[in-house]
């Protein structure tokens, strides 16, 4: 099966691209990224030489259209995916989440190709702390960031082409992603590197607000299992019930890695930051016999936290940066 990854040079599609040629000896792979800020060729190592890697932009129809053309199956990750990022700049996020998308639809559209849209829980909006109710597949969209916005809107299109042109695709929208290879502007890989380099972890607002984690290895193999099994045009939520708050997942990270729990700093809070996320898999598990795999949430942060200490050459140079870039939004408040 010849598949198309976008985005292979970042977090999660990097994942998928070593768990793909590590479980999938049938799976031949291009990877198509424009190494942004967000993705390098350093995430690929160790099978760099397995993978066909072509530089380019989703919204560039002229580069897509021949990778299209010759593959089975295009899995698309590739997207400006910082929500604080977008509260900045929104613009690179209309260009790659919405126009990219577009331009990624019209290609495997010409050539009748299997297409599967990777998105995220962020599009239902968020949940009040005490609400029993979790995210469904029924859920009403309703984005609160410009991240946010351009992933609802990238859904809303490929479900126009599915209904419209028969475009044979699939979605699914999946919770928050941990594991190695995450970029350090993101929390968990944050707070680590933070660590690592003598520096408090950085909490945004009360603390309060939960997020549903899942292992980006139990991510990618619910995508194989939409590949192989899903059913066209339909969705399907990821989630691996991994509620937890943003202060105890910062106490949990001073604690495995030998600090004073109580020692990171409030900074400013992010603008309309959303208060809960949380999923309910079960259209995923039922119909398709999924589940996760992974151990507990504090087994993966433990290897996670492993990962960042004996691979600092990948993430040292960018940290530096990165903070630079938060000095300029948040301050330190107590
Ligand atoms: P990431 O920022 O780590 O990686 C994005 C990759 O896309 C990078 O390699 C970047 O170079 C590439 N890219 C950006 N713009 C491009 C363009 N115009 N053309 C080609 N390549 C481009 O993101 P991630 O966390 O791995 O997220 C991957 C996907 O999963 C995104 O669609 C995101 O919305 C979705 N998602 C992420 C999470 C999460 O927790 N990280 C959760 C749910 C869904
Ligand atoms: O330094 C920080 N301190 C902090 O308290 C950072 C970077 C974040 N936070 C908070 C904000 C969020 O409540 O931690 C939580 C997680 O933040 P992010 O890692 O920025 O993730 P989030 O905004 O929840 O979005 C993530 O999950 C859904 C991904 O970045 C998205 O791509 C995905 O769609």
């Amino acid at each position: 099966m010849r598949v198309l990854v976008t985005g292979g040079a970042g977090f999660i599609g990097s994942n998928f691209v070593h768990r793909t040629l590590a479980t999938r000896p049938d799976a031949e792979v291009t990877v198509l990224d424009a190494l942004t800020y967000a993705g390098s060729t350093t995430s690929l190592d160790g099978v760099l030489d397995r993978v066909a890697f072509v530089e380019g932009d989703v919204a560039d129809a002229a580069a897509v259209d021949p990778l299209v053309a010759r593959s089975d199956v295009v899995v698309h990750f590739a997207a400006e995916s910082h929500n604080d990022n977008s509260l900045t700049d929104p613009t690179p996020f209309v260009r790659t989440n919405l126009v990219g998308t577009f331009t990624m639809l019209e290609a495997v559209r010409r050539h009748d190709v299997r297409y599967h849209h990777i998105s995220t829980d962020e599009v239902y909006g968020d949940l009040e702390l005490d609400d029993p109710e979790r995210f469904t597949e029924d859920t009403p969209y309703a984005p609160s960031s410009p991240y946010s916005a351009t992933k609802a809107g990238s859904d809303h299109l490929v479900r126009a082409w599915v209904r419209s042109f028969g475009v044979r695709a699939t979605l699914s929208n999946c919770s928050n992603n941990y594991g190695p290879r995450q970029h350090v502007e993101k929390f968990i890989p944050r707070q680590v590197t933070n660590v690592l380099d003598g520096q408090r972890p950085k909490l945004y607002g009360d603390g309060l607000n939960v997020r549903d984690w899942i292992h980006v290895d139990d991510h990618n193999d619910a995508l194989w299992t939409i590949l192989e099994h899903g059913r066209i045009g339909h969705t399907y939520l990821v989630g691996a019930d991994g509620e937890m708050n943003n202060v105890d997942v910062i106490r949990l990270v001073l604690e495995l890695m030998g600090q004073d729990p109580e020692a990171f700093d409030h900074v400013t809070d992010r603008a309309g930051h959303d208060r809960r996320y949380a999923i309910e898999a079960g259209r995923l598990r039922q119909e398709l016999g999924w589940a996760p795999r992974y151990g507990t949430f504090r087994d993966g942060l433990a290897a996670t936290i492993d990962w960042y200490r004996e691979n600092e050459a990948w993430w040292r140079p960018v940290k530096e940066a990165t903070e630079a870039k938060y000095a300029l939004t948040q301050q330190v408040l107590t």
